[in-house]
């Protein structure tokens, strides 16, 4: 693994040199990260984790990165959780330790200043479902099933699953989930506000392309500080959280792109943002 080696394609497509994930650039400014063990349903183990932790860092590093996709290998899986294997004889304090790595983890992508979504293709089971939820939001195949299993197997969820399903579907709804281990399919995940779009297998990644596309285009500098307002706002009292938004809005107007976007609007024509 080595995430500084880029390999670029005559495409222009610029890929990344991983064994358990797969990080490509496809177009400016679009990545997507690939969660690849299709063998075991894309489960996450440690090296999967850190391999996870090193592509966030490198798309973090690229100040022309607009938005990050995620999605899992083949067709039946995003990822279905931490892999069972490699877990079923691990000690209480490695229990622990693999917990906490992997919400470090999550916790970094979630945290991107850039908007991350993820595109569930298929099982998106206990870890999976974490990892999903850790992305800002969820776009899902027809064919995409989430769940929260870990009491099947003795344990809780270990990677925020129990903080992050409730502020998603509500404490009762995650309560449920969480303690019968039921799974629902995507039309139920949307329903239970889960994820916000369901889409055709065939059709799932284009649509994600598209959405990326349309995020692309905006001002980049607009973009990171509203994601940064609902991030950092979420858990402040409504009256820090105004305030909060107050500067993060204040700081627009010393960008080029704000003088832009309001310029090209009352000229009527498209802005062209320059992320500064
Ligand atoms: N870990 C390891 N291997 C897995 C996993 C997994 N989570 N899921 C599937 N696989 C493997 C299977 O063992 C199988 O391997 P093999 O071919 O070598 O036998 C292969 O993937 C294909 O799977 P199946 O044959 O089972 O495929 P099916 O279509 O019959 O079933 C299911 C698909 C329903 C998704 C089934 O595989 C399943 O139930 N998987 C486990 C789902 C699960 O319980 N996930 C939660 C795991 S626990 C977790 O994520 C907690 C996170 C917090 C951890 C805290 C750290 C301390």
């Amino acid at each position: 693994m080595n995430d500084n080696n880029a390999l670029s394609d005559n495409a222009g497509t610029k890929s990344f040199d991983y064994d358990n994930i797969l990080l490509e650039q496809v177009e400016a400014g679009i990545y997507r990260l690939t969660i690849n063990r299709p063998k075991s349903l894309n489960a996450l183990n440690a090296q999967t984790g850190d391999e996870l932790y090193a592509a966030i860092q490198a798309v973090g590093r690229d100040p022309e990165a607009r938005v990050l996709l995620l999605t899992g290998a083949g067709e039946k899986a995003f990822v279905a959780g931490a892999d069972i294997v490699e877990m079923q004889d691990f000690s209480a304090i490695e229990g622990r330790a693999f917990s906490q790595h992997t919400i470090r983890t999550f916790r970094a992508l979630e945290t991107m200043n850039i908007p991350v979504i993820a595109a569930v293709n298929g099982y998106c089971l206990g870890g999976g479902c974490e990892l999903a939820m850790s992305c800002d939001w969820i776009l899902a195949s027809e064919k995409a099933v989430f769940g929260q299993p870990e009491v099947n197997l003795g344990i809780t969820p270990g990677f925020g699953g129990s903080q992050r399903l409730g502020r998603l579907v509500g404490r009762a709804m995650a309560l449920e989930l969480l303690i019968t281990g039921r799974q629902v399919k995507a039309n139920e995940a949307l329903t239970i506000g889960l994820v916000n779009h369901v889409y055709p297998a065939e059709a799932l990644m284009d649509e994600a392309l598209a959405m990326a596309r349309l995020i692309a285009a905006k001002a980049p500098i607009a973009v990171r500080l509203a994601k940064e307002a609902v991030q950092r706002g979420q858990d402040l009292d409504l009256d820090n959280a105004c305030a909060l938004e107050s500067q993060l809005f204040g700081l627009c107007f010393s960008t080029a792109d704000q003088k832009e976007g309001m310029k090209a609007f009352v000229e009527k024509r498209k802005a062209k943002f320059k992320n500064c």
